[in-house]
């Protein structure tokens, strides 16, 4: 199912713009102190819109796992992003804050206890996946986001168009370590990456803010790892990254929302030359329940 689910992106970031007018009503107004609460890739969105929102002047945001969020911190509003509507820690995380901060939740499926457990919701159920692991929700929720945000996806939609048949980095397959770095939002799309290649493809994967990758992580580059930019790469960090013998990608005129997927195709491509189902990873269920 991946395989589909990550080239119909296109298709799923249209719907979620056209949704964003009527999903403002619930969402964050400018002005509010809010928190954003996810796991595993749900969390990576969340800390992107985070830094997005913060960026754009409307108002401190915070972006947590969800058993995180601490208990002293008064905020407006707590948005939740969960795509199978019953991840343990946000139920739990909603339950604590019922009647203390309103909730909107943005989910996938609407026959779930995230319904109940949040004062308002945002069903994307067009961009549900039958994968466990996640692409198409993530990229969704957050194209969503980024509307309400006030930005234009026009761009972002014609480079995915691009990236879901675009030819691989070449050599990359054959890699045996990942590095994606990021700053500013495209921190939580690289983090995002480099759970992708884990789930789907078992890969070495690091992601780190891009100059923090000069503080040590450089050292385990080689001539076997890939060293990914996601985003501008800031000033010199290219150059001193290509003489280590790293395979290096940098699109920085491209989305970064939708090099991700070539990101997620790489995942896939790897984990089946691996014999590996992509649609199962191993250890990994499509909603992590305790
Ligand atoms: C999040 C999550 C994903 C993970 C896998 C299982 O759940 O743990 O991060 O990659 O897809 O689900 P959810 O709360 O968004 O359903």
């Amino acid at each position: 199912f991946v395989t589909e689910e990550i080239a119909s992106q296109p298709d799923c970031w249209r719907r979620a713009v056209a949704l964003a007018e009527s999903a403002a009503a619930v969402l964050p107004r400018p002005g509010e102190r809010v928190a954003v609460l996810g796991c595993g890739t749900s969390w990576f969105m969340a800390q992107a819109y985070a830094s997005l929102r913060e960026g754009s002047g409307q108002g401190e945001t915070d972006a947590f796992t969800a058993t995180e969020l601490p208990a002293d911190r008064r905020y407006d509003r707590v948005v939740t992003i969960t795509r199978s509507g019953t991840t343990t820690e946000v139920l739990a995380a909603l339950t604590r804050l019922h009647g203390r901060v309103p909730t909107v939740s943005l989910t996938a499926d609407p026959n779930t206890p995230v319904m109940e457990r949040s004062d308002e919701t945002v069903v994307l159920d067009f961009a549900d996946e039958k994968s466990v692991v996640q692409t198409r929700f993530a990229t969704s929720v957050l194209a969503l986001l980024r509307t309400h945000l006030g930005a234009d996806l026009t761009g972002a939609i014609s480079d995915a168009e691009t990236t879901v048949t675009e030819p691989l980095p070449v050599g990359a397959t054959e890699r045996r370590q990942f590095t994606y770095l990021g700053a500013g939002w495209t921190i939580g799309l690289a983090n995002e990456a480099a759970l992708k290649m884990r789930e789907a493809s078992l890969s070495w994967t690091e992601a780190y803010p891009a100059m923090e990758y000069r503080h040590g992580p450089m050292s385990i580059t080689d001539g076997s790892s890939v060293v990914w930019f996601l985003g501008t790469p800031p000033n010199g960090l290219l150059d001193e990254v290509g003489k280590l013998g790293a395979l290096v990608v940098c699109e920085p005129a491209r989305d970064p929302m939708a090099e991700l997927i070539r990101i997620q195709r790489l995942a896939v491509e790897i984990g089946a030359g691996k014999g590996l189902d992509p649609d199962r990873p191993r250890n990994l269920t499509r909603s992590v329940v305790l």
